[in-house]
């Protein structure tokens, strides 16, 4: 009896160290699904672009993504919803069907009121960028035609949204043309969570360099950031990474952040919110004679941190994004070896390197157009994925394992699950926003409206 006993008591404590061990383990990326938008509704040489994704409200999943046939000029634009194993729901919604080309597909989902915005450019000579409001079954609720109100090429339009439902959106305009041929600027707009326009919220980044490929992402409810790489002129440091942030409510600039000014090209930023006023910043930079993706964070205070390598090897790392679920944050890259390989890092919120790259698609095809979202506990990566007889485009799916568990919080929006670490934010953030919405908040935001004019 006593052996049985010493024995079960082993046994316990080995279940026990067992437990623990997995109570403790780090959490990891792990890829679920792949696949490539179904090609049934389309002829055997369309070709599909330009990806642009979201989950909505309720976790499936909404791509926005152009057309074109047998590399004729004719192309359309289209959007279809998956769900969140990627099965495709219902058809593929056609948007516009014209004769002109489109690209630069960006999607977001408001959390406030569950729509979806969609937009692209559109055009030949005078490009401009366009937008629809869907549902989250596709129904058009409303068209942006001109949506931006610039007569100028517009292209490269980036989207973000609020707790609060804030929408941003940043594009690259030529509207200072008389500067010169290459003078492209950045501009932003900003509207409330019923997409009336925010008064005087059109920031811009306006002298004679060009300043391209704007990414945009909400540090809090009211403050939009936009990072995006500015061409020196004289050349001297050659390409280097710029952020602005905004007050989109009180219409104020904050200074000017230089995410990255050093010798050699930075080239396409991405940011992504992780909470608490933070912002991670990826860029591809080309000063080591190859390309490599580096990282910063910025904090509340618009303080950098270190740069801190994210993919460092003899190869050629392209195209990062970046997508947070908060706690966790994922950086995704197309690594140009032998063949087009897609990689993904997982980090802390406060860049620290959780477990090692993981490969989330290896497959023999090239790869270009690389987009990421976050919902829940999943990462969502799309991009044109192709060889010499198509043109596809893939989606792959990954889910965080998490190390500690999630929270339903109840009366959030979609009673979505958080973190541990994110509730006192997201409760922060829910009081703010009742305050807001009561009778006094409204009356006061009036008067205080009255005296800052
Ligand atoms: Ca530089
Ligand atoms: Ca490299």
């Amino acid at each position: 009896m006593k052996t049985k006993g010493f024995f079960g008591f082993v046994i316990a404590a080995l279940l026990l160290v067992m437990l623990s061990a997995s109570c403790f383990a780090a959490a990891e990326l792990i890829v679920e699904q792949k696949t490539s938008l179904d090609r049934s509704e389309f002829t055997k040489s369309t070709e599909l672009r330009n990806p642009g994704i979201t989950f909505t409200t309720s976790g499936d999943i909404i791509i926005g993504f152009t057309t074109a046939s047998g590399g004729r000029t004719g192309s359309g634009l289209f959007a279809e919803k998956l769900d969140s194993s990627l099965a495709k729901i219902g058809s593929a919604k056609r948007l516009v069907d014209e004769a002109l080309p489109k690209g630069d597909v960006a999607a977001i989902t408001n959390p406030r009121s569950g729509d979806i915005l969609l937009v692209w450019h559109e055009g030949k000579t005078a490009q401009r960028i366009k937008g629809d409001l869907l549902s989250d079954s596709l129904e058009v609720k409303e068209s942006y035609d001109n949506f931006l109100q610039s007569p100028h090429l517009q292209v490269e339009p980036s989207l973000a949204v609020s707790d609060f439902g804030y929408v941003g959106i940043a594009w690259t305009d030529w509207m200072q043309r008389s500067n010169g041929p290459d003078s492209y600027d950045v501009y932003v707009k900003a509207y409330d969570s019923r997409m009336k326009i925010i008064e005087h919220s059109r920031g811009t980044a306006t002298d004679d360099r060009k300043q391209t490929k704007p990414s945009a992402a909400f540090l809090s409810s009211s403050n939009l950031s936009v990072v995006y790489q500015v061409e020196n002129t004289p050349v001297s440091y050659g390409s280097d990474i710029i952020m602005k942030v905004y007050d989109v409510v009180k219409n104020y600039t904050f200074e000017d952040v230089p995410v990255e000014i050093s010798l050699g090209n930075q080239y396409n930023p991405k940011a992504a919110a992780i909470g608490n006023n933070t912002i991670f910043i990826v860029w591809e930079d080309e000063k080591d004679n190859n390309y490599n993706i580096y990282g910063k964070i910025m904090a509340q205070d618009h303080q950098l941190s270190d740069k801190f390598g994210i993919a460092v090897t003899q190869y050629d790392e392209k195209m990062p994004v970046v997508a947070s679920l908060g706690d966790y944050v994922m950086v995704a890259w197309i690594e140009r070896a032998e063949k087009d390989i897609i990689k993904a890092q997982l980090y802390k919120r406060n860049g620290q390197e959780v477990g090692s790259t993981i490969t989330a698609d290896n497959s023999s095809t090239f790869k270009n157009n690389l987009v990421a979202t976050a919902y829940d506990s999943n990462f969502l990566l799309a991009f044109e994925d192709y060889n010499n007889l198509k043109r596809d485009i893939s989606l792959v799916k990954i889910n965080l394992k998490r190390d500690k568990p999630l929270y339903v919080l109840e009366g959030s929006t979609a009673n979505q699950t958080i973190a541990e670490e994110n509730l006192t934010e997201k409760l922060d953030n829910i009081q703010q926003q009742k305050e807001k919405q009561s009778f006094f908040g409204i009356v006061w935001g009036f008067l205080k409206s009255l005296f800052s004019r």
